[in-house]
């Protein structure tokens, strides 16, 4: 099979338009491991701009970038990734570059299906480095600690944002703080209000790190990267990264076998009152892996 973006853009439809068929695909691809790592926040944060960087710093590391942006309000292919012909034609002809969206699950957010195989696939691509961009507080943020081992919390001064991802406990999955759009009045304030957090925060072992970063010329990104690998070497170091593998594969698990069940239940309308509940069960533990 050819390894190019093509070819990778039409197994990535195959996979969400028949996960059952995917499995098997992806059962037979040579794959190596990648960093995987989400980028969340509040919209407008600045998050897709700061991909657009991090690509550029990660390419010039040699390095192939895929990228899945969940629910995009703001496309990749908007201003904000492709601004000029040049950049376009820059992203376009790079074959290490591959980026993608994706739906999320539905109005109450939560990641799609199909992202864990998507992820596989691009590994199977060789691709080094995956980054997931998600929006929106809720359930969409929290899942990102099952697909990324190390997510990056986006947050821009003057957003008011704080308190609010405070409640809903994205503070606790942030592996690192980024202040974006510091050209602006305020990241002092951010910062002083993040600290506050950590302090009464319950984690043990790694202290986040905050850095503070201006996407729109690219400040502050080659430090990003280099705490972002400094996580990836904690996670090894200690061993956290076994636990976040399994946090993972756990919740890999649960989405194919919830797949498999809606295929059967889909499929059980020919059966009769009497039989429903037995057939559906029968026809769910037998199904073909
Ligand atoms: N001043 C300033 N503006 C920025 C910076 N980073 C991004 N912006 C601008 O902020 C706006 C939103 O940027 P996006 O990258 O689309 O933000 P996002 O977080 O991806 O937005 P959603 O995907 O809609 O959640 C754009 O107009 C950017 O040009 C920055 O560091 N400083
Ligand atoms: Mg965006």
């Amino acid at each position: 099979m050819e390894k190019d973006i093509k070819t990778l853009s039409k197994l990535i439809t195959q996979v969400e338009n028949d996960p059952l068929s995917a499995r098997k695909i992806i059962k037979d691809l040579d794959k190596k491991e990648a960093i995987v790592i989400g980028v969340t926040g509040p919209a407008g944060a600045g998050k897709s701009t700061l991909v657009n960087v991090m690509i550029k710093e990660y390419r010039k590391l040699g390095y192939k970038v895929g990228v899945i942006a969940v629910d995009p309000s703001s496309p990749f292919s908007g201003g904000a990734f492709l601004g000029d012909r040049i950049r376009m034609k820059q992203h376009f002809t790079d074959e290490g570059v591959f980026i993608r969206s994706m739906a999320s699950r539905g109005a109450l957010g939560g990641l799609n299906d199909s992202i864990f195989d998507v992820i596989e696939l691009m590994k199977g691509f060789d691709f080094d480095v995956i980054i997931v961009e998600t929006v929106g507080a809720g359930q969409t943020e929290i899942d990102i600690v099952f697909v990324a081992q190390t997510v990056l919390l986006v947050l821009a001064p003057g957003g008011g944002d704080e308190i609010q991802m405070l409640k809903a406990g994205i503070v606790e999955i942030a592996d690192v703080f980024v202040i974006n759009k510091s050209d602006m009045t305020g990241a002092d304030a951010l910062e002083l209000s993040i600290r506050a957090m950590l302090e009464i925060s319950e984690r043990k072992g790694w202290t986040p790190p905050i850095v503070r970063t201006v996407a729109t010329d690219g400040t502050g990104v080659k430090e990003l990267i280099e705490k972002i690998q400094e996580h990836e070497k904690y996670l090894v170091e200690s061993g956290e990264i076994k636990e976040r593998q399994k946090r993972r594969i756990k919740k890999h698990v649960e989405h194919i076998l919830r797949n498999r069940i809606n295929r059967v239940l889909d499929e059980s309308d020919g059966e009769s009152v009497e039989e429903l509940l037995k057939n559906s069960i029968r026809k769910i533990c037998n199904y073909p892996r």
